[in-house]
């Protein structure tokens, strides 16, 4: 029978059955009953049984590089904060956690830290992701409530997609978008983003807003909507406060055609959106990081609000302000007060909060302050301040701004404990004591979506080697601690029905907040629960929150905040003089810990790059698919270039997964600049401030191997992980004089290889190693940017590793790195569902005279499960005619 869950990935919540196979592997398919997904699924969600394997795990608990027991990691965690608390006191320890935990794993950990070891040091990666909206939303609204629901996505007339990527980042709600509006081909879609990106393909109309400009933007669209007599002003008397403030702050930031100039659009594309947000009601503007990651994210956050407020937009049918949330539980986390400036259940550090909570807990050490945000929080450990961090479900030396610096803080630090399902990360390596943690698919709790929507994920096999769920390690450090009688928890269930007693203590507040109906749920009923928005309150209608103009604030009125664009925090300048923008790309998850697992995933876009205007890279000397040196204040990389026109002039984008276990040198988060958000600390990861030029190495390296090898220490490298092989990409500095001894350290071995070549100058080695099962390694080395590499037939060399023995044929072929004749080489993958390739299409677009999507999805099935490659198919329809 299948077991119900929910993905690991994005904030949609896609309800996931996890099967058995006959062989007794698992299989992953959609679950038709879930509302989120109603059984679709996108390329990470449909390929998640790849990553259920033991594949770089960590198995058992580590303490300085050895292996121990769990009797002794609880006890060397629990002695080694107690020690730096009674030396130092609480807030010489802190707690840095993560959106991708169950929310029973997250209330535990801060009821650990805020209630029990008494302070406010335990902040959480949706620093990074979330905060803004947070933030924005508590200002207007009094709390961070999301007023709407995915079917706002289906029945608005217009919506508004700003600083989103949602073909790529969201994608079963882009589909879901798509399909609406194929329905009713009137509906409207505006995408605003300096990229134009593959959300694009649905867009009516798509300004390529410049970086940092979003305030003036919508400020001018507040001060449009009131001199055209658009507000809606008996709706701002009844339900809103400080409108004149705001409205006076908008009209100061300029008429349409300044506003269009300073965000460097044409002018008539701004007075269209004006034009349709003024006329069409149901509107719904979805943001993400876009505006969230932002020196002035939260001022965003409230000038699109407050053009919905002036409008009286809010939490109808089709009609909000809607911030898409990232990670899978990044809203459970903050219903528990995971964030550093939250108590618990969306309750804050005043008096009364406070007592309430202490007399909730039993804790007369309840933490009074709000704790160090995550830039702080890192900061505060290189300054020696924090001396015990311990890191569960993130990966910061990755994904925090000015990367290096953490790492220097990691290594400062008197005691990193890092609680991860994989053993090496680029956190991980700085750890003396690694904790196990049982994953996706092993773990038992729930989690929140953006609809304010609590799944259960349940598990499904048991976990690997000896990793136990969050909650049960925390409850055990608490217990050795020496706060047992607090923590008396048996099961996540346990966990959560406290969670949700909690929440109910905002019964007479003015928070919405509220798990009421769920407050006394037995073993069974968690077992068996249904997904569930919340407030759970029998008559209430958890739909849609603030549709009846009644907010969360004290005087129940929501507030306008008066508010002006600052542009972005570190301008580019003569000696910097490029933005660089960072974000994700459709198959890959962040740092890359479970994606890099899914041989599919890998397809897509399979190296480290930087996208760039064709302009801009003649300027610059970059070109398409070599290499470029990247460089800011704060660090450097090097990684490929893609040369396209979807790019503003003078700007740069990178995705912010690739670090040290899956490459060389392209550890973005290096060079981005850790300013953040005065409000609510988030940093600005979409803007910095950089250089880039092109980058010559003296020798260039592919080389395919069915081991897992180490990555070279070379100047770049990336790893690939197909089917049955590594694949690696690999440039270096160093001397070519002897290759084929660089060649021997490349591929690790000693031994002679059964084939091998050079060319009569001795510039070029190709040579493999095969044994009894066929092909081990095959690597090709030669100088500079060499020919020979960069036009490697690289699906016919993985092909080979499907084969027990090569035939003469293809060993001869071997040496020249190119199929053999009528061997057909598919090109890069586009599909990542059914692995179809670039030159595929082309080929069967030429051959039967395919004109849309549709007719090649027909032939080759590309396109037809997930649909997120079908603005690409776009393109080479458009390539190809
Ligand atoms: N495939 C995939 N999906 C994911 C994730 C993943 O790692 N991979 N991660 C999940 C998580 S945690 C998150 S937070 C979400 C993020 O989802 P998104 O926010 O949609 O993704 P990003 O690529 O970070 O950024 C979105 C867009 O903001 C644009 N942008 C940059 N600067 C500006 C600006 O000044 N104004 C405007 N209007 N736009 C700007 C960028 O060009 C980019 O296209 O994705 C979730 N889904
Ligand atoms: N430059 C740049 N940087 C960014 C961003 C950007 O757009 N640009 N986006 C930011 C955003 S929005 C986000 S959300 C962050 C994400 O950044 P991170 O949170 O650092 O990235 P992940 O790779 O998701 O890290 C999750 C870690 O938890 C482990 N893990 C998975 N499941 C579990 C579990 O159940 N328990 C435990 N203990 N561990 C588990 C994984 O193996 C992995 O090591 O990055 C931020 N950083
Ligand atoms: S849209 Fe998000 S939640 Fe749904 S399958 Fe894809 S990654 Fe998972
Ligand atoms: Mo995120």
């Amino acid at each position: 029978m299948a077991n119900r869950s929910t993905c690991a990935y994005c904030g949609v919540g896609c309800g996931i059955e996890i099967h058995t196979n006959a062989d007794g592997t698992p299989r992953v398919e959609g679950d038709f009953e879930h509302p989120a997904n109603f059984g679709k699924l996108c390329s990470k969600g449909s390929t998640l049984a790849h990553t259920l394997t033991d594949e770089g795990r960590l198995l058992h608990p580590m303490i300085n590089g050895l292996r121990a027991s769990w009797d002794q990691a609880v006890s060397y965690v629990a002695n080694g904060l107690n020690r730096i608390i009674q030396e130092h006191g609480p807030d010489a320890v802190a707690f840095y956690v993560s959106g991708q935990l169950l929310t029973e794993d997250y209330y535990v950990a801060n009821k650990l830290m805020k209630g029990f070891i008494g302070s406010a040091n335990i902040d959480t990666n949706s620093r990074l992701c979330m905060s803004s909206a947070v933030a924005a939303y508590k200002r207007a609204f009094g709390e961070d409530s999301v007023p709407a629901n995915y079917q706002d996505l289906e029945i608005a007339d217009l919506i508004v997609l700003t600083g989103s990527n949602t073909a790529w980042c969201h994608p079963i709600l882009f589909q879901r978008i798509k399909a609406a509006k194929l329905q009713r081909p009137d509906m409207k879609v505006v995408v605003i983003d300096p990229r134009r990106t593959a959300t694009c393909e649905i867009a009516d109309l798509h300004l390529p807003i410049k970086p940092g400009m979003d305030v003036a933007l919508f400020n001018g669209l507040l001060g449009y909507l009131h001199a055209n007599d658009k507000i809606d002003p008996d709706y701002i008397a009844a339900h809103c406060e400080g409108f004149d403030g705001a409205l006076a702050s908008a009209r100061a930031e300029g008429d349409l055609s300044r506003i269009a100039a300073r965000c460097d659009l044409s002018e008539t594309d701004v007075a269209t959106f004006y034009q349709w947000f003024a006329a069409i009601d149901r509107t719904l503007t979805c943001f993400s990081q876009g505006i969230n990651q932002s020196s002035q994210g939260t001022d965003k956050g409230n000038a699109i609000i407050n053009c919905h407020l002036a409008t009286g937009r809010i939490g109808k049918p089709g009609a909000s302000p809607f911030s898409l949330t990232g990670q899978p539980n990044a809203m459970g986390g903050r219903e528990v007060g995971g964030l550093a400036n939250q108590l618990a259940a969306h309750m804050d550090f005043d008096e009364e909060d406070v007592a309430k909570v202490s007399g909730f807990w039993r804790s007369p050490n309840i933490a009074r302050k709000p704790g160090l945000k995550a830039v702080d929080l890192f900061d505060a450990v290189a300054a020696g301040k924090v001396k015990a961090v311990w890191v569960m479900g993130t990966n910061p030396a990755v994904s925090l701004p000015n990367a290096g610096k953490v790492v220097e803080a990691l290594q400062k630090a008197e005691l990193v404990i890092v609680s991860d399902c994989i053993e090496t990360t680029d956190t991980s390596t700085y750890a003396q004591v690694l904790l196990p943690a049982a994953g996706w698919g092993e773990k038992d709790g729930t989690v929140t979506n953006s609809e304010r929507r609590i799944s259960r994920q349940r598990g499904a096999i048991a976990p690997a080697g000896e990793a136990r769920q969050d909650w049960r390690i925390l409850t055990d450090v608490a217990a050795a601690m020496g706060y047992g009688e607090h923590f008396p928890y048996k099961t996540a269930a346990d966990v959560f029905r406290e969670h949700a007693q909690l929440t109910t203590l905002n019964r007479n507040s003015h928070r919405k907040l509220d798990l009421g109906a769920l407050d006394q749920i037995t073993e069974a009923e968690y077992n068996g629960m249904a997904p569930v928005q919340w407030p759970t309150l029998p008559n209430i209608d958890s739909q849609r929150l603030y549709g009846d103009g009644n907010f969360s604030t004290p005087s129940g009125k929501a507030c306008f905040i008066a508010v002006r664009c600052q542009g972005v925090s570190n301008p580019v300048s003569t000696e910097w003089p490029l933005a660089l923008n960072t974000g994700r790309i459709r198959d890959q998850w962040h740092t890359m810990t479970r994606t890099a697992l899914a041989p599919p995933l890998n397809a897509h876009k399979p190296e480290p790059f930087v996208e760039v205007h064709p302009d801009t890279a003649t300027e610059f000397g970059l070109e398409n698919n070599k290499l470029a040196h990247l460089q800011s204040p704060w660090g450097q990389a090097i990684m490929k270039v893609n040369v396209t026109d979807s790019m503003r002039r003078g700007e740069l984008f990178v995705p912010m997964h690739w670090n040290d276990q899956w490459a060389r040198g392209a550890r973005i988060g290096e060079l981005v600049n850790p300013s953040v958000d005065p409000v609510s600390g988030q940093p600005e990861s979409k803007h910095t401030p950089c250089k880039a030029a092109a980058w010559q190495p003296q020798w260039t390296a592919i080389m395919l191997s069915r081991e897992n090898l180490p990555l070279p220490k070379c100047d770049y490298a990336a790893k690939i992980r197909g089917q049955k092989f590594y694949r690696y990409e690999l440039a270096g500095t160093g001397s070519t004089e002897d290759l084929m001894a660089l060649a021997h350290k490349l591929a690790c071995t000693e031994a002679k290889p059964s084939i091998e070549y050079r060319d009569s100058k001795n510039q070029n080695i190709r040579c493999a190693w095969l044994d009894q099962q066929g092909l081990v390694t095959c690597l090709y080395v030669g100088p500079g940017s060499s020919g020979i590499i960069a036009n490697a037939d690289r699906n016919w060399l993985a092909s080979l590793f499907d084969k027990p023995a090569l035939e003469p044929v293809e060993r001869k072929a071997l040496l020249s790195g190119k199929s053999p004749a009528g061997v057909e080489d598919c090109g890069r993958t586009i599909c990542a569902c059914f692995g179809v390739g670039e030159k595929t299409i082309l080929k069967a677009i030429k051959q039967h005279n395919l004109t849309d999507a549709a007719d090649v999805g027909k032939r080759l099935k590309a396109g037809t499960n997930c649909g997120s490659c079908v603005s690409e198919i776009k393109n080479l329809l458009q390539q190809a005619g």
